[in-house]
């Protein structure tokens, strides 16, 4: 495992003002799918995950709570890490920006550009935004209904004027934009990226990286008045889980970041600060960003004022983990917004998990029990009908790998669907619990190519319902080594005679 391509995937890293909801489960899982996929494939994954604990808004929230800001940092990150576990996610570290590894990093990263005059000490006055954690232009500002100013995220505004650390951003608009050129597949979707585009092209202003009206934060280096803007420290967690400022061994080998997933209110932070702060030192940007949409709940906007915050665990524990999992990432094209209905979530669990998937292998591997004695069933020469479908099953890696490479995760579901609808019309054109009298050699060529294609499909939907496409690969009798992308294809296929354990149904449908 550890010999392999590297791939280095992160999820943004949460604030702990608040119990994870469906969007931080939402960005994570998609985090997850890919690693796993990418581990499938024998790369050397890393996946990266964790919280973000500096800043005005947490300790704001940690006076709220009454409590001192390192111990409700403590505290709220942990429900994160609960979280990891009970999404079944899969991530190799898990990091918190209160670390000591971090805030080494983040000093590192500073002189670093210290020393390149990438930064310079000035004052601020302008609008902030405690809630963005955010600076924002006069432009970009709107009146609200009390005569306050609004940011164009709906979030209050208030001036601020302290002494400050700049960075000279300015310098960094034209290599932006020949970055943006020459790299298409640098900011995902088309959308975000003519976005990006859009707001580099209108210019940059120097960007205030230091705050000395509060000190929840990491330490200026040599300057003991100003701590470090939040979204500074917050972007070099990427570089610290590598082992920055060390440049050899694991982080020569994983950096760049292959993919930095984001929701789409951060992306101006991944696709034009952070690039510009990697360039300003001397490091190269990641690869990607792709910046996906937003979940409503049932048609209205997600809010903590309107009371319609999604927990992910309560989702979990009424749904079971995998339906949960297939339909976040089924339901909505992925970059696009998106609307959480309990209705649909059943329809799809029951519909496409229940009937068309569960079914199918319930009903091939109950026939194997029944028909074949348990064992894998000797098949005979194929016909047509029985080389389309291993033919599709075979070709599944082929099709579903280019399509998560630009993260499309419900195209990749779709055509695994295509592959369970096409064996389903073929178990039903067959009928193998016909032809146990009549021909019963040809049953047991029928059986063994739909075992075949459960096989592929098992193995294809490990990195999305981790834990059904195990029992579905146990009930196959797979043993752990042979459940990797190398065993796609002929080369891995099921032996005759193989003994299976009792089959039982892998996707329950929901009743109330
Ligand atoms: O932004 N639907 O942290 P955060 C989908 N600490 N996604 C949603 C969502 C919704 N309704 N609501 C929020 C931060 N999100 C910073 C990141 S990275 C160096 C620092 C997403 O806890 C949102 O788009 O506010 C973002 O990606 C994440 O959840 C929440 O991030």
């Amino acid at each position: 495992m550890g010999e392999g391509k590297p791939f280095f995937i992160t999820t943004p890293i949460y604030y702990v003002n608040d119990r994870p909801h469906i969007g931080h489960a939402y960005t994570t899982l998609a985090c997850d799918v890919l690693a796993r996929f990418k581990r499938l494939e024998g790369f050397n994954v890393r996946f990266l995950t964790g919280t973000d604990e500096h800043g005005q808004k947490v300790e704001k929230s940690a006076r709220a709570a009454g409590l001192a800001p390192g111990d409700f940092t403590d505290q709220v990150s942990q429900n994160f890490r609960d979280l990891a576990k009970t999404m079944g996610f899969s991530n190799d570290d898990f990091i918190r920006t209160t670390e000591r590894r971090h805030i080494l990093a983040c000093q590192a990263l500073w002189n670093e550009l210290v020393q390149r005059d990438q930064i310079y000490l000035g004052r601020y006055a302008g609008w902030y935004s405690v809630r963005d954690e955010a600076f924002w232009g006069e432009d970009e500002l709107s009146m609200g209904p009390d005569g306050g100013r609004l940011a164009p995220t709906g979030a209050a505004v208030e001036w601020v004027e302290e002494p400050s650390y700049f960075f000279r951003l300015s310098r960094w608009q034209e290599p932006l934009l020949r970055l943006y050129e020459a790299r298409p597949d640098f900011i995902a979707p088309d959308s975000r990226r003519n976005e990006v585009i859009s707001f580099v092209r209108m210019g940059l202003s120097d960007l205030s990286v230091s705050r000395t009206t509060f000190t929840w934060g990491v330490p200026v280096p040599g300057d003991a008045g100003h701590v470090m803007y939040v979204w500074l420290d917050a972007l070099a967690n990427y570089l610290t889980a590598l082992g920055y400022p060390e440049t050899g061994g694991v982080f020569a080998r994983h950096w760049p970041a292959d993919l930095h997933m984001v929701g789409k209110d951060i992306v101006r932070f991944h696709a034009v600060y952070w690039p510009a702060f990697l360039l300003a030192a001397g490091l190269a940007p990641p690869r990607r960003v792709f910046a996906h949409g937003w979940w409503t709940n049932e048609g209205q906007k997600i809010s903590k004022s309107v009371g319609n915050v999604i927990d992910p665990l309560a989702l979990v524990e009424r749904y079971g983990l995998d339906p949960v999992r297939y339909f976040l990432l089924r339901e909505v094209p992925f970059g696009n917004d998106g609307d959480f209905s309990h209705r649909v979530l059943v329809n799809r669990m029951n519909g496409e998990l229940a009937n068309e998937f569960g079914n199918l292998a319930q009903r091939t591997l109950s026939l194997i029990e029944r028909q074949c004695a348990g064992r894998v069933p000797e098949p005979g020469d194929f016909l047509p009908e029985d080389e389309t479908l291993l033919t599709a099953a075979h070709g599944l890696l082929e099709r579903v790998r280019p399509v998560l490479d630009r993260q499309a995760f419900h195209e990749a579901l779709d055509i695994l669907w295509s592959v369970v609808r096409g064996s389903n019309g073929y178990i039903d054109r067959q009928a193998p619990w016909a032809l146990r009298k009549t021909n019963p050699a040809r049953m047991a060529t029928v059986l063994y190519v739909l075992a075949e294609t459960l096989r592929h499909l098992g193995l294809l939907m490990l990195p999305f319902v981790p834990g059904s496409a195990g029992r579905l690969l146990d009930q196959l009798a797979i043993a752990p080594a042979a459940r990797t992308f190398a065993a796609v294809g002929p080369a891995g296929a099921l032996s005759a005679g193989t003994p299976l354990p009792k089959p039982h149904g892998i996707f329950p449908r929901f009743t109330v």
